[in-house]
């Protein structure tokens, strides 16, 4: 069988996320190429050396830009922070690799556009780590309102909400601009902008607000925008191009939300509505049901339903398997052709609307997600 040789550049949290990832990828249905994990890179030495031999890759390096180059290898998957994504990205695609990247794609929406335009000049298959729409759940959702068994989409509602700023180090790289930090709505509202685009199609328009954390209660606005913090939490409204309206809230000082990842839609035949904490069951709400039968009904998922991983339902979806399903479709696509998504053009796209959600939380208006125009 083929074989497709990856270098993963980044041996953090996401680089283990990702490792694991590949191991699960094939178990639950083959995917015409052996993978192969080849070399994990990082800056620092000894944390390359001890990660690669705890999980399973076959070397260690430090230099990406030797290890991107290399003629063995076929795939670039990039798990640094955000700022240096797009120098990686560019030189592995002008090295003729596959690049698989983690989110944001970059924080700046010109530096993702001129990767996208690279990655088209090359013809090479572009993926960026928006997990969670691979969930069952959310993937039978969009079949669904694909086949049109839901109607009309109305309205999106979503929530992104964390704990983890009351105690994580304030000066994690995270927490910075400066170190490619990308404040809430880059960082975990990109996901729920990624999930919402998905199911309702493009966001056009934004009305927000953001604010960033200073000890006992939010900064004044002036001492947030002028002092380059990045945002803690945001609120925005939103209009998709199908005339569909939504609203969107994140925050990183919401105690007692440990990874809450929250949306339900309405549309003219269904509501529907999910939630990461119980994510093996989809919940929908059909509006043509007796009226004593109206209300939601649960639906447990498994292999009947697009993205479902295992056969029995009932036995858990995780965030391995998420990211294992990303990984099946990403290999699919090196292989066959088989469409993948998101690709770069539609992350890049998300970045349009997260930079869009940053100047309408700057001014007093709606705007534009394409500047001068939908
Ligand atoms: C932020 O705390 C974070 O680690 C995100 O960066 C990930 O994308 C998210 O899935 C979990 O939370």
């Amino acid at each position: 069988m083929k074989e497709l040789k990856v270098a993963l550049i980044g041996a953090g949290f996401m680089g283990r996320a990702h490792s694991l990832a590949y191991a699960l990828a094939p178990i639950a249905s083959p995917l015409g190429a052996t993978i192969v994990k080849q070399v994990l890179v990082d800056a620092n030495a000894e944390l390359a050396a001890g990660a690669a031999e705890q999980l399973g890759w076959a070397e260690s390096g430090t230099d990406w830009r030797e290890v991107v180059s290399r003629d063995d290898i076929d795939i670039v998957d990039i798990c640094t922070p955000p700022q240096f994504h797009a120098e990686i990205a560019l030189a592995a695609i002008e090295a003729g690799k596959h690049v698989f990247c983690e989110k944001p794609i970059t924080n700046d929406p010109d530096e993702a556009r001129a990767i996208v335009a690279a990655a088209a000049r090359a013809g090479v298959v572009t993926q960026v780590g928006y997990n969670y729409r691979h969930t069952p759940a959310v993937a039978f959702a969009k079949k669904l309102l694909d086949e049109g068994r839901l109607g009309t989409p109305l309205q999106f509602r979503a929530q992104y909400a964390q704990e983890v700023g009351f105690w994580a180090d304030p000066n994690r790289w995270r927490a910075l601009k400066a170190t490619g930090g990308s404040g809430t709505v880059g960082d975990i509202g990109s996901h729920i902008i990624d999930i919402a685009e998905h199911l309702f199609g493009d966001i056009v328009r934004v009305a927000a607000r953001a604010r960033s954390y200073g000890g006992d209660g939010w900064r004044a606005e002036s001492e947030r925008l002028d002092g380059d913090l990045i945002d803690d939490a945001a609120v925005w409204l939103a209009e998709f191009a199908n005339g569909a309206i939504g609203t969107f809230s994140v925050s990183q000082f919401s105690v007692g939300r440990k990874n809450r990842v929250y949306f339900e839609f309405d549309a003219s035949k269904a509501a529907v509505q999910f939630d990461w904490n119980d994510r093996e069951v989809f919940r929908v709400a059909y509006v043509d049901e007796e009226p004593d039968h109206r209300g939601f009904r649960l639906i447990h998922t498994n292999d009947q339903h697009p993205d479902g991983w295992w056969r029995l339902a009932g036995l858990g979806t995780g965030y391995p398997d998420v990211s294992a399903i990303q990984f099946q479709h990403f290999i699919r696509a090196i292989v066959d052709g088989t469409p993948t998504a998101p690709d770069f053009a539609r992350a890049a796209h998300v970045e349009d609307v997260v930079a869009a959600v940053y100047r309408a939380a700057a001014s007093d208006s709606w705007v534009d997600v394409v500047e001068g125009g939908a």
